[in-house]
């Protein structure tokens, strides 16, 4: 090949910022591979980062503005559709005030560091409380536990798995997902290593590629991981607890210990149906081990006892004392943020909420953000009329589908930022085409996510298609035509200059990010910063009253329900021209039972609704869970969950333990023992 450049860069589709050098042959963008010198993934890649190209060159890649004109998008001028949706916005903020404006930040900006700090400054100016992000389709519950047992939100746990002895994996498959929120290049080289020097256990109701690796599994059924939690906290602290660390560090492990007392080794072994042996090794094992290091994942925030689930790792890992010690738990101070200079505010034993979306006035705001879940409601009101999607397809990631669409169809103005015509573009009244990350300069943004205290910088790799425009560009104009000025510093400031003004988070230069491209600190551990606040904060505080309450009134499952799983080939509804086909995986006897045949079409049908895939009977799932997975759009997992289903304490909507009957294609219109569709 003549004329081809190699550019070093890092990739932006998940959080693991994998190293990569890119091909480029004039404007075409030839081949992604691993960069063998970057710190943090040695020439890691995974299909995805390597499927970079194909997703530049998509052929419905979005090149033009585009608006509505009689009831068909067609392309159009910058000036022209960003005229139209600002005038616009004014006249319905003017009648009916910023709350009739919602804002959801997507998962397409979240990478775009100089978008997303320009999004910021726009939700800010427009000054409403209708705030939507991934987190309340993903993963509260680890920030509500932070909050309420750690007194902030800001303290974002990892496991030590550098010296680890003890490591457990519950509802997380790092193998494939590269961990939730603890970005892990190279997850199986790393868990090899660390399976040098500790004992891994994996909780999923799947024998998952995680569980393979480690040796150890136990499938609890879905949801009712909390009893096996509630055990080992309960055992632990008859045998085997840190009592110096738990009197130093901590606050009410009595009402902890009340709590969970009723988790003797039968009732745990009974309500999450596992065999009681495994059980007693489980808790010798943490026993053995002193100290553990838990890590978490989707498979437990997305369920009913998300909260508890989470707060009982916590608990573990406090009453063992592992909070911040080497071997269990550590917690990452940012790059940027630098939490060990500052002094983090102390948050209320109550919990961080607010009043919540007044068409549902059963929730209450959590972080300043609305439950996803409540968005067809606040249209169907009349509450919301314009929606700012800023890089995120509701179609596939909302809860609720069949409601979803009719709702987003009655928006005034449904502006959505993408690169990629899908189903949700096609509902836009504006399509807003920015730069993809092979078009634009970047930093790392979420580096608390980092397995190190680290932040990266890349160039700009190939020119922007067609008009696609910088998204903090598209942004600025957005809002200057709304009537705000969120930019001091203008439309005419390059890309570059740019993120020299935003990526500090004002605490950390990033002089030296910019200039060689990586810049790194060295850990502290145990950190004095999260002694000190914890100690401001009188202990870890092991039993929150709403946790103990949830705990208390948790339901039993129904016998059988839908389970999410991330695949290997896709990231969220991204990735789909690399053909990874939506398996539903069922446990071969709930298929015979159901008369479902492995490798044949087999329709999910929820109280909600009714997907169809192609049925995988696998042994690798437990009885009594069907494994549906996320951000297909024809088989679209979302078809089966109810806007109605959610944590009434964080908002977040139940994606996992869903009641679901399963049938084979041709009696699907027939259904026996089916819940009925509403
Ligand atoms: N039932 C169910 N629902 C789920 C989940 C589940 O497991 N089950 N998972 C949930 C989770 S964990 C999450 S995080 C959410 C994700 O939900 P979303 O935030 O909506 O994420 P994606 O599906 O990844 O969509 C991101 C969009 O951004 C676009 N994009 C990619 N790169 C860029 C870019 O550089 N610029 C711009 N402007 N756009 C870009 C992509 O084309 C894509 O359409 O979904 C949630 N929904
Ligand atoms: N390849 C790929 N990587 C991704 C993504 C992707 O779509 N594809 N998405 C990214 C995003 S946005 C996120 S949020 C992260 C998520 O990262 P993870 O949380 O690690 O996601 P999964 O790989 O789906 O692992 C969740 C596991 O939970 C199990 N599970 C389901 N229900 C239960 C339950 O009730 N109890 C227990 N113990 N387990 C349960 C599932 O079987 C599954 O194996 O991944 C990120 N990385
Ligand atoms: S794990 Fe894959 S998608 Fe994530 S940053 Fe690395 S190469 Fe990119
Ligand atoms: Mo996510």
């Amino acid at each position: 090949m003549t004329g081809v450049r190699t550019v070093r860069s890092f990739c932006r589709v998940c959080t693991s910022v994998c190293g990569i050098l890119v091909d480029v042959d004039g404007d075409e963008v030839v081949k992604v591979r691993g960069d063998r010198d970057h710190p943090l993934s040695q020439g890691y890649t995974c299909p995805k980062g390597r499927g970079l190209p194909g997703m530049h060159h998509h052929p419905d890649r979005i090149e033009h503005p585009m608006m509505k004109i009689d009831g068909a998008l067609a392309p159009s001028t910058w000036d022209a559709v960003l005229g139209d949706l600002g005038t616009r916005v004014r006249e319905i903020i003017d009648r009916h005030g910023p709350q009739s404006v919602g804002v959801f930040f997507g998962s397409g900006i979240g990478m775009d560091a100089a978008g997303y700090r320009m999004a910021q400054a726009l939700y800010a100016a427009i000054g409403t409380p209708a705030k939507f992000s991934p987190l309340t389709i993903d993963g509260t519950a680890k920030t509500l536990v932070a909050d309420l047992v750690g007194g902030s939100v800001a303290l974002s746990g990892r496991p030590d798995d550098g010296s680890a002895s003890f490591m457990m994996y519950v509802g997380s498959n790092p193998v494939v997902s590269h961990g939730h929120t603890v970005a892990m290049p190279n997850p199986t080289g790393h868990l090899r290593e660390v399976r040098e020097h500790a004992e891994i256990w994996v909780m999923d109701p799947r024998h998952t590629e995680t569980a393979r690796l480690a040796g150890n599994h136990i499938a609890a059924r879905p949801g009712m991981d909390f009893a096996v939690l509630a055990y080992l906290v309960r055992g632990i602290l008859r045998d085997g607890a840190d009592r110096d660390f738990i009197a130093r560090h901590t606050q009410d492990c009595d009402v902890l210990a009340e709590a969970v007392e009723p988790y003797t080794l039968s009732r745990a072994a009974e309500v999450a149906d596992v065999p009681e042996e495994q059980l007693v090794r489980l808790l010798e094992g943490v026993r053995r081990a002193g100290r553990v290091a838990i890590g978490t994942g989707t498979g437990v925030t997305m369920s009913a006892s998300a909260n508890v689930t989470v707060w009982l790792t916590w608990a573990l890992m406090a009453v063992t004392g592992s909070m911040n010690r080497p071997g269990g738990f550590w917690f990452h101070p940012g790059f940027g943020y630098r939490l060990e200079d500052t002094e983090m505010p102390v948050s209320p034993a109550e919990g961080s909420f607010g009043p919540g979306a007044p068409s549902r006035p059963e929730t209450q705001s959590f972080l300043g953000e609305w439950p996803c879940a409540v968005l067809p409601d606040e249209i169907d009101a009349g509450n919301i009329r314009v929606l700012l999607n800023l890089g995120g397809h509701l179609v596939t990631a909302f809860p609720d589908t069949e409601r979803l669409i009719p709702a987003l169809k009655k928006l005034d103005v449904f502006a959505t930022i993408e690169i990629i015509e899908n189903e949700t573009t096609a509902l836009s009244t504006h399509v807003l085409p920015t730069k993809d990350q092979l078009e634009r300069a970047d930093v790392s943004l979420w580096d608390f996510l980092s397995p190190r205290i680290a932040a990266q910088h890349t160039p700009a790799i190939v020119p922007p298609v067609g008009d696609r425009r910088s998204t903090w560009w598209v942004i600025s104009e957005m809002g200057r035509r709304m009537g705000y000025d969120i930019d001091p510093a203008g439309p005419d400031v390059g890309d570059d200059e740019r993120l020299a003004q935003i990526s500090s988070y004002g605490r950390r230069p990033y002089d030296e990010v910019l200039a060689n491209g990586w810049a790194e600190v060295e850990r502290e551990f145990p950190a004095p910063w999260v002694d000190r606040h914890i100690e401001r904060v009188g202990g870890w505080r092991l039993a929150p009253r709403i946790l103990v309450d949830q705990l208390a009134s948790l339901a039993d499952t129904a016998p059988l329900v839908m389970v999410p799983r991330r695949q290997k080939r896709q990231l969220n509804s991204q990735f789909g021209f690399l053909g990874e086909p939506p398996l539903i995986l069922i446990h071969p006897d709930d298929a015979e039972a159901a008369g479902v045949l492995d490798a044949q079409p087999v329709v999910v049908r929820s109280a909600t609704g009714q997907l169809t895939g192609v049925a995988k009977a696998d042994p690798v799932i437990r009885r009594g869970a069907v494994s549906v997975p996320h951000g297909h759009q024809g088989a679209n997992v979302n078809r089966l969950t109810d806007k109605d289903d959610i944590d009434l304490v964080t908002g977040m909507a139940h994606y996992s333990g869903i009641p679901v009957t399963i049938h084979p294609v041709e009696s699907a219109s027939k259904p026996e023992s089916a819940p009925e569709p509403r």
